[in-house]
């Protein structure tokens, strides 16, 4: 994952706090094991049954999602026949036209049909000001489903104030996306994707089978249990 990041970077398609943001998510899926815990899967399984259902689904990709899960995200955006929207913090031209042409290269390495926006913003995200408030009005202003792995809490709240569901992948369950989303998935960007990727759509849970606050906090209680590791009677 550090190599994707550091080709990436020498790509231009990084801010340059995406190692920051990184080595954080590092931190605490080492805490939770570097495993999809019980609560993750649910969550997932809840996230794919609402982008599902959804009227205009969208997956929203930063450059860390690109460079870390470009493939998968396409992948997903296939299986649910949705489009990809890049959709930046740090919002430069450079930045945004070496994540195309990397996504157009990984749709055309493999054969998927995927819509790709985020070059021609024609609306904005009230509320938020700035570059990064830049959206499509056929993608991200009119979802009303919208995946956001690794989002910024500003922009996740913004994006709940809309009225929209808001489906964030957070290693983090204390970050203000975290909390704020409407789903959260507590678990890593690629690792939850290829657990979306392989699940069967018929016979997902549904969204009113899902407790926010007590999938948070199931995750935070895996964090701590994962503390309670006893090196005295480890012998490995
Ligand atoms: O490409 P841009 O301009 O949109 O910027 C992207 C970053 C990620 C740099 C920007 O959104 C940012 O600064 O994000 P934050 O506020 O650092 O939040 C990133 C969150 O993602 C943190 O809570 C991390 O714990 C979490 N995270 C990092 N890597 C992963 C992750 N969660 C899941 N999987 C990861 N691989």
């Amino acid at each position: 994952m550090r190599h994707r990041l550091e080709v990436a970077a020498k790509k231009g398609m990084l801010a340059d706090s995406a190692m920051i943001a990184h080595g954080r998510g590092e931190a605490y899926d080492y805490l939770l094991g570097e495993r999809t815990i019980p609560s993750a899967h649910f969550a997932s399984q809840i996230a794919l049954q609402s982008l599902q259902q959804a009227e205009h689904p969208v997956l929203s990709v930063n450059g860390n999602v690109v460079a870390l899960a470009g493939d998968e995200v396409l992948q997903l955006a296939e299986k649910l026949n949705c489009p990809v929207e890049v959709n930046i913090f740090y919002r430069t031209p450079e930045r945004m036209h070496a994540l195309l042409s990397d996504l157009n290269e990984r749709k055309k390495r493999l054969g998927v049909e995927v819509e790709i926006l985020g070059e021609n913003p024609d609306a904005t995200i009230p509320g938020l000001k700035g570059p990064r408030a830049k959206c499509e009005s056929r993608g991200i202003l009119q979802a009303d489903v919208l995946l956001v792995p690794l989002e910024d809490g500003d922009r996740c709240e913004a994006l709940v104030a809309m009225g929209k569901t808001v489906i964030v992948i957070d290693l983090n369950p204390l970050s203000r996306s975290s909390r704020r989303g409407s789903i959260t998935i507590v678990d890593e960007l690629s690792r939850c994707l290829e657990n979306m990727l392989s699940m069967p759509m018929q016979d997902l849970p549904t969204s009113d089978s899902y407790n926010h606050s007590q999938s948070l906090q199931n995750a935070l209680n895996e964090i701590v249990d994962g503390m309670k590791y006893k090196f005295s009677e480890a012998k490995d």
